[in-house]
């Protein structure tokens, strides 16, 4: 037993997810040299609102030999390349011991977010965001339905650091007939915690983060964005409803609308930290389409963002994190109150 007095700020330690079950490395001391201010810039990325090689903007033709209709605000299409095949055997496979496999079926599909290939979501309007999110429901409820879909995950991959290959603003979809790994770790974790406490997980771990306030970032009437204390990215974040909603479709008129609103400013926040348009991974993580009961599972959303220390200096999962264990020098503390002295101003607004 140690009789030194444990110091978050300054004593390595791990973080329990208290989500997913996992747990990540803190190494505070390493960040005790004080923060340069310093911003390496990236050359501006001036993309024209049409490229006429862009295989998302309206009208083109797409590399599977499609064409996109001159669409005026957002476009799904089924994606030409597809993970999942609609059609093909599921379940399992083979029962050898060492050998096992299972069949997945499933649709994947690509949004477009807007038809102007310049903007990226921070920079289009709270109305136009707003749609994307309609968009986001819309193809939760119709996937959903499909009895042979499980689940269907929302997401966005952006930046070329991120393998995106078009700058066109664009998310995701894959939805399947199995839950995939990390929604079902999620949903094991929820589940034990509302049959031991009675209440669902994240509205908890949301009233605990209020009170403390720490790792707040944003904040609306009703949506919370905070670094999670288990964060595995330098600027992860969690987006969470304030209200007890299971999945996107579930979200009312108002929530919608203050989501849109938060993620402008969310988004913008992550924009002006290094002044890039900020590459990251997000996606919704919400209850399985399996037409089952999941009063434990509540809505909420994950970013991402591999940046660390300036539009080119970008974390790297490996070494020890590969082998062992994922780490962080910056807590989620410092984190959060970073993205909290960010202006919700564009720093591109005014060029
Ligand atoms: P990124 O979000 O990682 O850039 O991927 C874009 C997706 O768009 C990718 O899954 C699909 C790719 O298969 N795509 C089409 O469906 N049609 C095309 O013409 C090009 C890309
Ligand atoms: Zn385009």
């Amino acid at each position: 037993m140690t009789t030194i007095q444990f110091d978050p700020t300054e004593h390595p330690h791990r973080r329990r997810n208290v989500l997913n079950g996992d747990w990540v490395l803190v190494s505070p001391h390493r960040t005790k040299r004080p923060w340069q201010g310093q911003v390496e810039r990236t050359p501006p990325d001036d993309r024209p609102a049409y490229d006429p090689k862009c295989y998302l903007c309206p009208g083109n033709e797409r590399a599977g030999g499609r064409q996109n209709p001159p669409y005026p605000s957002t476009f799904v299409f089924d994606n030409d390349f597809a993970a999942l095949l609609a059609d093909g055997p599921r379940g399992p496979v083979g029962d050898d011991a060492f050998f096992q496999a299972e069949g997945e079926t499933g649709v994947c599909r690509v949004i477009c977010f807007s038809p102007r290939h310049d903007l990226t979501l921070p920079q289009m309007a709270v109305a136009d965001i707003r749609r994307v999110v309609d968009v986001w429901s819309e193809q939760v409820v119709e996937l959903g339905a499909n009895p042979a879909i499980h689940y269907v995950q929302l997401f966005e991959n952006k930046g070329a650091v991120m393998g995106c290959s078009n700058p066109h603003p664009h998310g995701q979809i894959w939805a399947s007939s199995s839950v995939p790994l990390e929604p079902a770790k999620e949903d094991e974790q929820q589940r034990a915690y509302l049959a031991r406490k009675g209440t669902p997980l994240l509205l908890d771990y949301l009233a605990a983060e209020l009170a403390n306030g720490e790792r707040l970032v944003v904040e609306n009437e009703h949506w919370v964005a905070l670094t999670p204390y288990w964060a595995v990215w330098p600027f992860e974040t969690m987006l969470l409803p304030r209200r007890h909603v299971r999945s996107v479709p579930g979200l009312s008129n108002d929530e919608r609308n203050a989501l849109a609103a938060i993620l402008k400013r969310l988004l913008t926040r992550y924009d002006n930290l290094f002044e890039t348009s900020f590459p990251y991974s997000m996606g919704w993580h919400g209850q399985p389409t399996d037409g089952k009961e999941h009063p434990h599972w509540q809505l909420h959303a994950h970013f991402y963002p591999p940046l660390l220390r300036s539009a080119t200096v970008k974390k790297f999962m490996v070494g020890y994190e590969m082998l062992a264990n994922p780490q962080r020098d910056i807590t989620a503390e410092q984190a959060a109150d970073r993205l909290r002295q960010m202006s919700e101003v564009h720093y591109r607004s005014g060029s």
